[in-house]
């Protein structure tokens, strides 16, 4: 399967190898950073350790305001970026868990379309079909104590990618996410975009129904 187009456009220019265009030690000193320029290593270091603490975290409530839980992320490295949460209070059983694209987490905003709340935190993070976007992440499994946790590394988005203009938020959803993952011996009549694969719904969520709590991302120096 082709890797996934990266939500975020590439981040080493000046066409070096890879592993050049990050830093590249001189005599003297000096460190060429990310953009060729030289800067002393002292300042290099110290850049590289602050980034290192940045972090993000979400808390994450239900549509009565009551904490499920908490989200955080740290900087695993460049590219990936390591998600570790831990919810309770869930249905037992696979629940869809992603980045949405708007950090807004409003409970009185439902869709009418679906009867869901939480809709002001829009569509996932980033372009592409579900399952191959920025957004898609693990499911969270519920044991039957109505408890989750995880962590994993993904590098479909970096905390810069969260803290975008409209910021954030993780959503966590009702039911299990299939990730538009329909063989193609599913067919029904086309829809309006002339497809018969899996329908709009599936594309968009995978099924996993309705948004049963939300938590913004806030970023933490
Ligand atoms: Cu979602």
């Amino acid at each position: 399967m082709p890797r996934p187009p990266r939500f975020a456009p590439p981040r080493v220019a000046l066409g070096l190898p890879l592993g050049l265009a990050l830093v590249l030690t001189l005599p003297g000193g000096l460190a060429l950073g990310r953009a060729g320029t030289a800067v002393p290593r002292a300042s290099a270091a110290s850049a590289a350790s602050s980034r290192a603490a940045e972090t993000a975290a979400a808390v994450v409530r239900d549509a009565t305001g009551r904490v499920l839980g908490s989200v955080r992320f740290e900087r695993y490295d460049l590219e990936k970026t390591r998600v570790s949460v831990s919810v309770r209070g869930l249905e037992p059983g696979f629940h869809g868990f992603h980045v949405h694209a708007a950090g807004v987490c409003d409970p009185r905003a439902v869709d009418r379309a679906t009867g869901t709340a939480f809709s002001s935190a829009g569509s996932h993070l980033g372009p592409g079909t579900h399952g191959a976007g920025a957004g898609d992440m693990p499911p969270l499994l519920a044991a039957d104590d109505g408890t989750a946790s995880a962590s994993f590394v993904t590098d479909r988005f970096t905390l810069e990618d969260l803290a975008d203009t409209d910021g954030s938020a993780v959503v966590v959803h009702a039911g299990p996410d299939n990730f538009a993952h329909i063989p193609k011996r599913y067919f029904h009549r086309p829809d309006s975009m002339g497809a018969t694969g899996p329908d709009l719904t599936t594309r968009k969520t995978g099924d996993a129904g309705a948004r049963i709590g939300c938590g913004v991302v806030r970023p933490r120096a």
